[in-house]
């Protein structure tokens, strides 16, 4: 294993925010992405912690993204809300837009954001556990850049299109997941070949089309392949539809023809849902959902998603952080 440095949350913190401000964004975009990057950390989201920071920064250094966006919001309806970005990180935009959707489906019983022109390197499980706490049940997408195979192909169309859902417990985490619609992440495969470890048998292709349990020949050059065969290649198309042609933003194709390759995200957006199971089912809504959870429980070998980084989160401790990542972000900063 390659060597770890320990930090605390609070160095994970700081560094992140520095590394961001020394490289062009304002105090409001970097305290949000590094809040971002700090809660991945915190809950083992390894993929999608520190290991954005090098990408984030080429995103500003080469002027593609706006270190200073400022958020603006157009009502569409009492329900439809669209948050345009600005050209900027997509945690800066989610911080304006979560509060404003959220609001509009307790009134309605039901609202959606539409958020443009962002730049999107995170987990999703942050935009669905915050409106969670506020007692809705969330929805998330988002598309990228194409990494994978629809299925039958050999050759990258969809993003690793990332889907998250939430359910709010009062007194509780809520229970949520979020994950890629492909095998795995890319993220997670970069890690891989940077580990030194092998990816299951089904992850991906070589850049000759072949299978491959190696990471690297997947991550440069080959393609990933979506989860379970056809069934997630069709919900990685919805994801693009919903991520991209329903609010009017680009495919990942689209959005990696108009890239500067940077090693950054492209420009994108994210479609979110919120619904109120208050308002749907009545008061009885919780203790109904309970009662699935507690059935699941008793099976042996079952939990929750979305547990083991809730479990993760009560650790206020340092984390170990790759070593030579932690170096190479100090080398980012001025
Ligand atoms: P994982 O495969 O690690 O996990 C997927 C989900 O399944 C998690 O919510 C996890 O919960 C849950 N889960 C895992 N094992 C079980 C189990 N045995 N029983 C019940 N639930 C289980 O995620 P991925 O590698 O696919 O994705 C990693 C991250 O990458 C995501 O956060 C995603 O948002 C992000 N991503 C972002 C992209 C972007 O464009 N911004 C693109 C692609 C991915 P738990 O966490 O508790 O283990
Ligand atoms: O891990 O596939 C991924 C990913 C793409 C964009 C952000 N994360």
């Amino acid at each position: 294993m390659p060597d770890t440095e320990h930090l605390t949350l609070e160095q994970i913190h700081a560094l992140a925010r520095a590394c961001l401000m020394d490289n062009g964004c304002d105090q409001a975009n970097a305290d949000a992405v590094a809040s971002t990057v700090t809660h991945a950390e915190r809950d083992g989201s390894v993929s999608h912690g520190l290991f954005r920071i090098p990408g984030y920064v080429a995103a500003l250094r080469s002027g593609k993204v706006d270190g200073a966006a400022a958020p603006r919001t157009e009502r569409l309806s009492p329900a439809l809300i669209r948050v345009d970005g600005g050209g900027g990180f997509a945690p800066r935009a989610l911080q304006h837009g979560i509060p404003l959707v959220a609001q509009a489906a307790e009134q309605c019983g039901v609202a959606a954001l539409a958020l443009v022109r962002v730049h999107h390197f995170a987990a999703l499980w942050h935009e669905t556990e915050a409106l969670a706490a506020r007692g809705l049940a969330a929805l998330a997408c988002t598309a990228y850049m194409p990494a994978v195979a629809p299925a039958g192909a050999r050759r990258a169309l969809f993003g690793t299109n990332p889907v998250s859902f939430a359910w709010p417990r009062p007194d509780d985490t809520p229970v949520v997941f979020d994950m890629a619609t492909a095998s795995m992440a890319m993220g997670e495969v970069q890690i891989a070949a940077r580990d030194g470890h092998q990816v299951p048998p089904g992850t991906g292709l070589n850049a000759a089309g072949e299978a491959t349990t190696d990471p690297a020949s997947i991550a440069d050059g080959g393609v990933l392949l979506p989860f379970g065969g056809y069934k997630g290649s069709v919900i990685s198309m919805m994801i693009e539809l919903l991520a991209a042609a329903l609010i009017g933003e680009r495919f990942s194709f689209e959005a990696a023809e108009a890239d500067n390759q940077d090693g950054g995200p492209p420009r994108g957006g994210e479609f979110i849902l919120a619904l109120s199971p208050q308002r749907m089912a009545g008061d009885d809504w919780a203790g109904h959902a309970a009662g699935l959870f507690e059935r699941l429980g008793q099976l042996d070998g079952a939990r929750l998603p979305g547990q083991r980084r809730h479990t993760r989160r009560h650790d206020r401790g340092a984390r170990a952080v790759n070593a030579a990542l932690v170096e190479k972000i100090r080398g980012l900063c001025k």
